[in-house]
Formats: C-alpha cells, structure tokens, sequence
C-alpha cells in the first residue's frame, strides 16, 4: 500500500471512529529513552502526579510540573509529519506535554469485567465536522501496550452519537453504560492496544475510560494537543497566555525549535 494512501487511511478512520493509530514514529531506541525518563521522573508516591480516583493511573500536574526531556518528542520529525496531515496547514503545540504512567493494579475496571462505563471528556458545542482538521490530541507510546496492560477503551465511533445527543441537558450530566440503551450505538468497546513508538489520535468526544493494569509492564505514555495555527490577533493572544498553559521553567530552558512549536516566535 503506498504512503500516501496510508495517510489518508488514518485521517479517514479518525473521521470515521473518533481514534486511529500510526505505528513505528519512533525507533525502538527512542522509545526506550522515553520509558527510562518516565520511570525516572514518574513514582506511585511522586507529588507531582495524581491519580484522582484512578487507582495506580499516574498523571503529572501539568503546568505546574513537566518533563522537558518527554515534552520535547513533540519536535520529532516523524511525530510533526504524522500531525501535519492531520491537521490543514501551520499548527502549534497547545500546552504543557502530559505524561501518564499507569502503574500495575486497579484503575477504574476493564473490558473483561463486564461492568465497563466510559465517559466524554466534556461535551464540545463545535460540531465534529466543523473542527476537522483543525486540532489533534496524540499519545505517544513508550513501551508496548499490550491486551490489559491499562490500555485506553473506547467505542469506536461513539462521538458521532454524542454529538447529535449533547443538546439534551439530562444527557450531558452523566457517564455511559451499555444499560443507558443509546439508540443507534454498536455498544463494542475497544481496548487501544499499541507497540512502542506508534502514536494514537483521540478524539475526547468519543466514550472512552481507562483501564485497570493487569501486567507487570507499567502503561507509558505522553499526550501532546496541537492546533491549527490562528489569524495574527489570534495568535497574539496565544502568546499572551503562554504561561497559563506551558511551565515557566520549562518555558525559560526551551530551544529554538520548541519555542517555535509552541507560537513564542
Ligand atoms: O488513561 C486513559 O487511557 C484514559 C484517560 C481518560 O479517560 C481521560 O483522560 O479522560
């Protein structure tokens, strides 16, 4: 199959299922450096993360915190290319990089355990079609994630569905079960499973959760939101608010390449 026609397969499912994956952005090598910076930098007990109420899922703080070694695979040239055919012509980096580790033991459930409820990540007012091609939120794998290994779950083309229900105010309060019956909707969640190095789209319009970790292997990963870059005034007032979104260490130490992903200059 040509290069090409792999592109647009990947925009075509993102379309169609609210995710796709591309395999194999970063070498082997490279992946393997961000599983040792994760591990280093991201403990059960570290205060810069939090699990909420999601058992052994570790997330850093962000703005307050990052990682400049992980938050800087945002620059790589594959991860950009993979972005750009995503998202239709110039595009920054949004905020602070967020890494995740999902340690061994209990999150929030699995698949298997037949009592799995997902939820939206709020409910957008823009419709789907509308922002197409104007952001993409990747996750960059670190280390394989394999079939229970806390992988993401989600149902492949459910943000079509909530989307044409989130006007109903009863319905944008609530998390998903398969009893909630939603008319029309093929109830078949799916666990994101990945090789290192390969990114996956999300689209938090799509009901998903996350899940519990029944291996030895911790789930290591990082999400990366872009956007497609505004008018002048636009990005002026991008500018302005630099510091809401990105770390201000992090902000000071950043090279030329960096500053640029992110609208500085
Ligand atoms: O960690 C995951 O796989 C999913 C996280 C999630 O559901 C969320 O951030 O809303």
């Amino acid at each position: 199959m040509s290069k090409q026609k792999k592109i647009k397969d990947y925009r075509q499912q993102f379309i169609n299922q609210g995710y796709a994956i591309v395999e194999d952005v970063l070498t082997i090598e490279e992946a393997k450096e961000g599983v040792a910076i994760l591990l280093d930098k991201i403990r059960p007990e570290s205060p810069e993360s939090y699990a909420g109420i999601w058992g052994t899922r570790r997330q850093l703080k962000t703005p307050e915190h990052s990682v400049p070694e992980i938050a800087r695979f945002a620059t790589h040239p594959k991860l950009l290319k993979v972005v750009s055919h995503m998202i239709d012509g110039p595009f920054r980096l949004t905020a602070e990089p967020l890494p995740i580790v999902t340690f061994p033991g209990k999150v929030c459930g699995c698949l298997k355990d037949g009592n799995w409820r997902g939820h939206t990540d709020g409910l957008s007012r823009v419709p789907f079609l509308e922002s197409e091609g104007k952001a993409a939120c990747i996750w960059l794998t670190f280390a394989d994630i394999e079939s229970s290994g806390g992988a993401t779950t989600l149902i492949p083309g459910s943000h079509c569905l909530i989307e044409k229900m989130a006007a109903d105010p009863e319905f944008r309060a609530k998390s998903y079960t398969a009893e909630d019956n939603l008319d029309g909707l093929n109830w078949n969640p799916k666990e994101i499973t990945l090789k290192a190095g390969g990114v996956f789209f999300f689209y938090d319009q799509a009901i998903h959760s996350a899940s519990d970790n029944l291996l030895q292997q911790p789930r290591l990963i990082c999400a990366y939101g872009f956007t497609k870059k505004g008018n002048q005034e636009e990005e002026l007032t991008a500018r302005r608010t630099i510091h809401e979104r990105f770390n201000s260490n992090h902000l000071e130490m950043m090279d030329d390449q960096m500053e640029q992903l992110i609208g500085l200059v």
